[in-house]
């Protein structure tokens, strides 16, 4: 989401009032309702000062080590990547996959790859916060963090002259000739209720015992699939209740799994940006509820505009 800061009143500056030097990105998140929002780097705005500065939080991604699959756009800065290469049934391949699909991997009718992106350090910064409540599941790495289950998939992978193969950092898990993967699920929650993450960047979640994506604020969920066709003789797939989505299909028992995929909502892009945003670079910003104030980064430098900066409206 493109920083939305604009004033309420009817002299919505031609010029713009922001000066945001340095172009980081940046990702703020909101408070509750009277908080301020985060604030990083320098923010210069000739006296009408945040009100309590020491309550604003940046967006981070929440504490615990875990995955999340890869989208084609790549994994969150720190994190590392991954890959399972799935050998899948090689004779009257049928593998099958959504159109679009965003996920990053080789996919192919009879293999397919599968790419994580690892969050590998349980705390990035003094501004982590857990997971919130919800419906939905990520990959297990370590212990799950707080409020989720250990959930399981078995793919029944080629039992002839198989080849598969794992790289880089992968979720918990047993990677043989066959893959069992480790997911984290939670369903405390309800999917419809929008949860904050990051929105700089696309990134995938997986259901969790619903047919729903879980919401996130600022971001569009389109629900993608890949279907494996795991091996026809003796077919030994398992998914749990509970679990990620995965349904057996057939008495073969190949998987689907659902993919919710996330990208900033277009509403949100404002048609006139009043910001001028230098160096070209991405800067999210989150607003809170109508009382509260925005999230600044870089230096802002609103001298001689005479706009108010304290406090600005929600806009969703
Ligand atoms: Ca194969
Ligand atoms: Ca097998
Ligand atoms: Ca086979
Ligand atoms: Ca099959």
């Amino acid at each position: 989401m493109v920083l939305l800061i604009v004033a309420t009143w009817s002299e919505t500056p031609q010029n713009d009032p922001f000066n945001i030097n340095g172009g980081q990105t940046v990702s703020g998140q909101i408070g509750q309702q009277g908080e301020n929002i985060d604030q990083s780097g320098t923010v210069n705005n000739g006296g009408n000062g945040v009100d309590n500065p020491s309550d604003c939080i940046p967006i981070t991604w929440p504490l615990g080590t875990y995955g999340l699959p890869m989208p084609k756009l790549g994994c969150p800065s720190g994190w590392h990547e991954g890959t399972r290469l799935h050998d899948t049934e090689d004779s009257r391949s049928r593998n099958a996959w959504s159109v679009p699909y965003d996920l990053a991997g080789n996919i192919a009718i009879n293999d397919m790859e599968q790419k994580f992106c690892m969050k590998t350090q349980d705390r990035t910064s003094e501004y982590n916060l857990p997971w919130p409540t919800g419906q939905y599941c990520i990959f297990k790495k370590g212990n799950c963090p707080g409020g989720f289950e250990n959930k399981t998939i078995h793919w029944d992978d080629e039992d002839n002259n198989n080849h598969n193969s794992n790289s880089g950092q992968i979720p918990d898990g047993k990677y043989g000739h066959d893959t069992l993967i480790y997911y984290c699920c939670r369903s405390d929650g309800n999917a419809t209720d929008a949860i904050i993450l990051p929105t700089d960047s696309p990134f995938v979640l997986f259901k969790s015992n619903s047919n729903l994506c879980q919401q996130v604020r600022g971001m569009e969920a389109t629900s993608e699939f890949f279907y494996w066709d795991n091996e026809d003789t003796r077919p030994n797939s398992r998914v749990q209740e509970g679990g990620p989505g995965a349904r057996l299909v057939g008495t073969k028992k190949d998987i689907q799994l659902d993919y919710c995929y996330y990208v900033k909502k277009e509403s949100e892009t404002p048609q006139n940006d009043p910001f001028d945003i230098n160096g070209g670079q991405t800067v999210s910003g989150k607003i809170g509820q109508q009382g509260e104030n925005i999230d600044q980064s870089g230096t802002v430098n609103n001298d001689d505009t005479g706009y108010y900066y304290g406090h600005y409206p929600y806009r969703d």
